[in-house]
């Protein structure tokens, strides 16, 4: 990594985090590793031999760190303080918008202080986009975080096109409408000229939320927006698209790695490690509330007490990361789920035979390929999620087709993964029925049912996710004429 002139791009992208998470040695010297996380996968394959920015928070309080070049990507940290973080990130994104968008699984705080750290964050981030961003770039602004960054770059920078992409559902109006400051949001997202949304239905809760609140009119997949008197929009009528672009993974890259014999080996050794149970249930989460932990250990519990599945023969592994620890919401769930594991293991488990186990911690890439391909019926149940990446990497990790997936209705995913066992998490009776069906039925059905899931993740890829993206947002009709832009 060198140290950068002030140079700009013509692709910018900005999200909460960067890419990159800092590690200091013993010594003090620094080091940047690229992290984990599914949004650094997802990029790398729309910035391979590109020169791009991306702006964002380094991960850490305090003042931020000089911009920097990682092979071809210019990172460009955002700086956040300790209230910042506490105010717009853990306060207005993870505990106002984020509840609010997730179907109000647990009530939405609502503080004004939060609100006017967040809108000052945005400008924040805004400012940083509009540095880096070259004359007539293409901005790529990611998720609920960032939904006045938007408008707030084309205030300043009308030459840019500016597209949006939202990784969590947007709510029915009916509930949007509970928010106080809706108004601005929906004109900070107005910003842009291309909004992508996980599912049809997010994308036309959207232009619902526009007609009801702010008076737009849309007309099919567009919002047509003229302005008003109290807004820095400007005057002159723009069309923004609004439409479903589900996000996928980099289905080839997995379905490599889960094949590699060493990983083919893990698999086996994890297996032996649980007992070599003739059956493992898994459930990989974040440790959130609204991926339905709780509610599949109530159908898990409930199994074993009926005698319809006992330990040695079968077993649950649960998989859940530390996720937003300091948010009372998350840690009310981790104690509830912890004491719900350690009464099922009270009453089920028996020496050297464990009913439940519960793991609380990040795997890397190569753990996680093994750990699906011991699943032999994978349990992704939440109450709502925007896509749900997990579901997609089981199907592609069982390169040997075996395997069951059990699937909530909730998530985007399920509108594109029609062959999986699908569910409602909030009925607990249907909800075991599904999972024994998944454990019972013939190979041959659940063969079937694996083969076309696979399928679909390979045709719907990563690579595809971001083509589409870029292509809507090429096409998309409401970039100001010239005439606009230099008036
Ligand atoms: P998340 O809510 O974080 O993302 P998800 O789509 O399931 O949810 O992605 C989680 C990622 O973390 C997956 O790649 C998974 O493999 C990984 N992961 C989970 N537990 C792990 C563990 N213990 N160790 C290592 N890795 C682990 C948000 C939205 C989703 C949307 C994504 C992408 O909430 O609905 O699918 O963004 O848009």
């Amino acid at each position: 990594m060198v140290s950068p002139d002030r140079r700009t791009f013509d692709f910018v992208i900005a999200a909460n985090r960067l890419p990159v998470d800092r590690h200091v040695d013993n010594d003090g010297g620094v080091e940047w590793r690229t992290s984990p996380g599914g949004l650094v996968t997802a990029m790398e394959s729309v910035m391979h031999g590109r020169e791009a920015a991306w702006v964002g928070w380094a991960g850490f309080p305090g003042e931020a760190p000089e911009p920097f070049d990682d092979d071809q990507l210019r990172l460009h940290p955002v700086p956040l303080s300790a209230e910042e973080l506490r105010d717009y990130y853990e306060g207005f994104s993870n505990d106002t918008l984020w509840p609010l968008y997730h179907d109000v699984i647990v009530p939405p705080t609502f503080h004004r202080s939060w609100w006017n750290c967040y809108r000052k964050v945005n400008e924040r981030f805004a400012e940083a986009v509009c540095e880096v961003a070259a004359e007539g770039a293409t901005v790529w602004i990611h998720d609920y975080q960032l939904q006045l960054v938007p408008a707030l770059v084309r205030d300043r920078r009308p030459d840019l096109r500016i597209g949006w992409f939202n990784h969590i559902p947007f709510p029915p109006v009916e509930l949007f409408s509970q928010l106080p400051w809706r108004r601005e949001i929906l004109r900070g997202l107005l910003g842009a000229d291309f909004l992508g949304f996980q599912r049809p239905d997010d994308a036309r809760n959207f232009m619902r939320a526009c007609r009801a609140r702010l008076g737009t009119t849309t007309v099919g997949d567009r919002v047509v927006w003229r302005g008003a008197d109290d807004d820095r929009l400007g005057a002159s009528p723009r069309t923004v698209r609004a439409a479903a672009v589900p996000i996928s993974i980099d289905a080839d890259g997995l379905r490599e790695l889960a094949r590699r014999p060493e990983v083919v080996e893990m698999a086996k050794e994890m297996r032996a490690s649980f007992g070599n149970p003739k059956v493992v249930l898994l459930g990989v989460d974040r440790l959130d509330y609204t991926k339905g932990i709780r509610h599949r250990l109530q159908a898990i519990g409930e199994l074993f007490e009926d005698g319809e599945i006992s330990p040695p023969d079968v077993t649950f592994v649960q998989v859940a990361t530390p996720s937003r620890e300091r948010v009372d919401a998350y840690r009310t769930l981790r104690e509830q789920i912890e004491a719900t594991v350690g009464r099922i293991n009270g009453d089920f488990s028996h020496l050297g035979d464990i009913a439940v186990h519960y793991l609380h911690q990040t795997y890397d890439r190569q753990d996680m390929a093994a750990l699906f391909q011991v699943a032999d019926v994978m349990l992704v149940t939440p109450l709502r999620d925007g896509m749900n990446l997990v579901a997609k990497e089981y199907v592609t990790a069982r390169h040997d087709g075996g395997g069951a997936l059990v699937l909530s209705e909730f998530t985007g995913a399920a509108e594109e993964l029609r062959h999986a066992y699908l569910c409602n998490p909030h009925d607990i009776a249907g909800l075991k029925e599904t999972i024994l069906r998944a454990v019972r039925d013939s190979p041959q059905e659940k063969t079937r049912r694996m083969r076309a899931l696979r399928r679909r993740v390979q045709r719907n890829d990563v690579q595809r996710w971001a083509d589409d993206f870029l292509a809507a947002l090429a096409a998309a009709p409401g970039r100001p004429s010239r005439e606009e832009a230099t008036e």
